[in-house]
């Protein structure tokens, strides 16, 4: 199997270049916001608790997440790999993610990872805020809420990763289609090493 992360900031553009990349490589899109919105849609109990720490920039219970992503991967057996969007978000949610591949004798291919600064994070947002009006790209605070859990909680995955040697830092600003040709270069030199 061959699986990506695809691994960033808010508003690095993951789920943009995730679009891109399922589609080239042929792979199943699990991304843990589209799933966790999903169930905010279909108001059940367990969207109405992530939402309410969605709003506020807050993170969303490793177990919750972690049983989504369980339940995706059982979904789809004949699956010739996964791209993770937004996932995972924490240390425990990689090793976790380590022991379910583990258990499908798969593993981490490579993790792409998108550095974009923080003034481009924001502007980003909160455009996404006024064109599409989601409730956690609206709101100056809650933008600075996201990228502080992302800099506490989430950086030190990259840390777990490098120790496998797994980590392609990308710059994720330009061009959308020359950042995705970048991340196709990339994952094109894995495959040939
Ligand atoms: P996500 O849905 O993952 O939201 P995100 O980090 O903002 O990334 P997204 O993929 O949507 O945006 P993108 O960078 O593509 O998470 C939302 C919330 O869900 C989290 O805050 C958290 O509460 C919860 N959650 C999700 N996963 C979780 C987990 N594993 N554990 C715990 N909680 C979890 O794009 C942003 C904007 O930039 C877009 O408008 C796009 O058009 C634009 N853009 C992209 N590329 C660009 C470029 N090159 N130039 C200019 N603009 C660009």
């Amino acid at each position: 199997m061959f699986n990506l992360i695809l691994f960033g900031p808010p508003g690095s553009g993951k789920g943009t270049q995730s679009e891109k990349l399922v589609e080239k490589y042929g792979l199943i899109h699990l991304s843990t916001g589209n799933l966790l919105r999903a169930e905010i849609s279909n108001q059940t109990k367990l969207g109405l608790e992530a939402k309410s720490l969605m709003d506020r920039g807050l993170l969303v219970p490793d177990e919750v997440v972690i049983g989504m992503i369980r339940s995706a991967i059982e979904a789809n057996p004949g699956a010739r790999g996964f791209l993770f969007d937004g996932f995972p978000r924490t240390v425990a949610q990689a090793e976790a993610l380590d022991r379910l591949l583990t258990e499908k004798k798969s593993s981490i291919t490579t993790v792409l990872a998108l550095e974009v600064t923080r003034e481009e994070l924001v502007q980003r947002l909160l455009n996404r805020g006024r064109t599409f009006g989601r409730s956690d790209d609206s709101d100056p605070e809650v933008i600075r809420a996201r990228i502080i859990e992302y800099e506490n909680k989430t950086t030190p995955v990259a840390d777990y990763y490098r120790q496998f040697d797994k980590v392609e830092q990308i710059k994720g600003e330009g061009g959308i289609d020359d950042i995705f040709q970048v991340l196709c270069d990339r994952i094109k030199n894995r495959q040939e090493a």
